[in-house]
């Protein structure tokens, strides 16, 4: 196992949009378990393979309360939405910056586990959040997108800040 290194925003690697998984092979089970330790190091409740530098359609999850409920997501797509919801969110990728971003309440998701097996799920609350974020790195997109061009400008200039904090 190996612990992976996180794209920060505004990395322009962040951008890329991810393209679908094909092959269930060793390489793919690898990302998943490094993907899992860094995210579990981190800690994080989600991971999108974006964040890790890797642009393929690939997500994880943990949003259970014992870290023992991982969830993986190959080629996810929503196929149904319901609702809306507001919750402070916060990104691995953009670290110590948190806002309300308003999603969808619930959501239908059809994709394929580390086998390649399609599944279906039907979620709400903080999974629903989670799966809706994760998929957006996946299409190239970060939470703080859903911010005024201000207040991203605000979190830009902060990260930079604490970033130079860090390394000093
Ligand atoms: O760890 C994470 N917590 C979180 C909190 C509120 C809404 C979304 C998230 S996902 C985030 C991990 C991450 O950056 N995933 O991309
Ligand atoms: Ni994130």
């Amino acid at each position: 196992m190996a612990k992976l290194t996180i794209l920060e925003f505004p990395d322009p690697r962040l951008r890329n949009k991810a393209v679908p998984i094909t092959q269930f092979d060793q390489r793919l089970q690898t990302l998943i378990d490094d993907m899992f330790e860094t995210m579990y190091e981190a800690p994080g409740i989600g991971l999108a393979a974006t964040q890790v530098n890797v642009h393929e359609q690939l997500l994880i999850l943990d949003v259970s309360e014992g870290k023992d409920q991982p969830m993986v997501f190959v080629n996810p797509e929503i196929i149904a939405r319901d609702g809306e919801q507001v919750y402070q969110e916060g990104c691995l990728s953009v670290p110590g910056i948190y806002a309300d971003v308003t999603r969808a309440n619930q959501i239908r998701v059809k994709a394929l586990n580390r086998k390649g097996e399609a599944f279906e799920i039907e979620a709400d609350g903080l999974l629903a959040i989670c799966i809706q974020h994760e998929m957006d790195h996946l299409a190239g997109k970060v939470f703080v997108d859903y911010l005024s061009p201000l207040k991203r400008d605000m979190v830009r200039k902060k990260l930079e800040k604490n970033r130079k904090f860090r390394a000093a």
